[in-house]
């Protein structure tokens, strides 16, 4: 049975009806010592079109920090891009890893 409950806006609404917006997903590039400088900015350019000057900032970034936040997606495009991200590693030998979390 449709229950009624109260949304953040105040309106009543069907519980069958209700529509939410999406999760969103932070995803978190992690650093490590094997992966070359390069390949990161490469893999940032490739995965998550960011510009060179960009790429380079988010990469030397979660080199000093540990990690650092890529981007916000949605559930299914943030496991695509740590998929991709792996993928790519993979291939080329490196150990890079990243992560998705609950934004
Ligand atoms: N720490 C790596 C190096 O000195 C570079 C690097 C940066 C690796 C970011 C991973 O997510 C990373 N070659």
């Amino acid at each position: 049975m449709a229950q009624e409950t109260q949304n953040e806006g105040g309106v009543l609404t069907r519980g069958e009806e209700e529509l939410r917006e999406p999760e969103e997903y932070r995803v978190i590039l992690l650093n490590d010592d094997y992966t070359t400088m390069e390949f990161v900015v490469t893999v940032l350019m490739a995965v998550f079109h960011k510009t060179f000057a960009d790429a380079q900032t988010i990469m030397l970034d979660v080199h000093r920090k540990g990690r650092g936040i890529v981007g916000v997606f949605s559930y299914d495009i943030a496991v695509t891009k740590v998929n991709q991200v792996h993928e790519l590693a993979k291939q080329n030998g490196f150990p890079l890893k990243c992560t998705m979390e609950k934004a």
